[in-house]
């Protein structure tokens, strides 16, 4: 198996286990025991090869053992109180609909113009794979019926507009760009879904220390709307009765960890099932410390 036809996600995750100085064994472990075939050594040779540094002797340690940057429970970031208002940013006259303080959700119209939306899915179509899921034993990216969309990311700054609407994100939520993870688009089609979960890694669990250590804690999620759905796949938040329907160029922000660190259980949330129609989004989450550009 070629590390280039590998889904993004996986890719992304063997790039990451690299940066935390995770060893060729290591790796092709974790990923046996998520059920790929012995022929996945093969990719994961490639990508040592072209991303490993030279010198860099295969090792076992602890996973994240040799992170360039801490894991911190605390959030680094603070992110702004918003009430509800026009927001001027470059072109956008975004304007804040509603703001809840706790969880901390936030909804935002006008976040992207229609061509953007148009410009995203056309430029991720003829590139989606299945979205993974990490596990929380051993950390590898798995298929699981709780998330049925297809997906493809994009590196920060990868073309200019991508680059655009990252300046955007900073500027809106005043957090540096360089904590931002790569620009995911998740497509779902009809029955597509994506069942009620947390964004943020569960620090307790042996499988989250790989991603943990590139980048620390996830802080905040942005969901940008690039399509309408003509029914169902309303974002979710079970545990306080809230639904947003998707609007396209629309952006919801939530944020999770509180003044100690204290990662908010109310946030839990969903993608509920499509049932006409397509839905498109794109979702730029945040950590609490830079995360590694690829
Ligand atoms: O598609 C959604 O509405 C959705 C729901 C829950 C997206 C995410 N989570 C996500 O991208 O984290
Ligand atoms: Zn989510």
């Amino acid at each position: 198996m070629e590390f280039a036809e590998l889904e993004s996600e996986l890719q992304q995750w063997m790039l990451d286990a690299i940066h935390n100085g995770r060893s060729r064994s290591a790796v092709v472990d974790a990923l046996l025991k998520a059920g790929y075939q012995p022929t996945i050594a093969n990719a994961v040779e490639q990508c040592f090869r072209a991303h490993a540094p030279a010198e860099d002797a295969p090792s076992e340690q602890p996973p994240g053992a040799a992170s360039s940057v801490t894991p911190s429970r605390k959030p680094d970031v603070r992110f702004p109180t918003f009430n509800t208002g026009v927001i001027p940013l470059g072109d956008q006259q975004v304007e804040a609909r509603f703001a809840i303080r706790q969880p901390n959700i936030v909804l935002f119209a006008n976040f992207l113009a229609e061509w953007e939306c148009d410009a995203l899915v056309e430029m991720s179509r003829p590139n989606l794979s299945p979205s993974r899921v990490v596990n929380t034993q051993h950390g590898a990216f798995e298929l699981k019926p709780s998330r049925t969309s297809g997906g493809t990311h994009f590196a920060r700054g990868e073309t200019p507009l991508i680059a655009d609407i990252e300046a955007r994100i900073a500027s809106l939520l005043k957090v540096p760009e360089a904590h931002g993870e790569p620009l995911q688009i998740l497509h779902y089609p009809v029955s597509g879904e994506y069942r009620p979960h947390y964004d943020f890694f569960d620090p307790e669990k042996p499988g989250n220390q790989e991603v943990l250590a590139a980048g620390g804690q996830r802080v905040g999620t942005l969901i940008m709307y690039l399509s309408d759905v003509e029914s169902g796949g309303a974002t979710v938040f079970p545990r306080v009765g809230l639904e947003v329907q998707p609007q396209k160029g629309a952006a919801l922000f939530f944020s999770y960890v509180g003044e100690h660190g204290k990662l908010d259980l109310q946030s839990l949330h969903g993608g509920s099932p499509v049932l006409a129609g397509e839905k498109w989004i794109a979702t730029k989450w945040l950590r609490a410390a830079e995360y590694p550009a690829y």
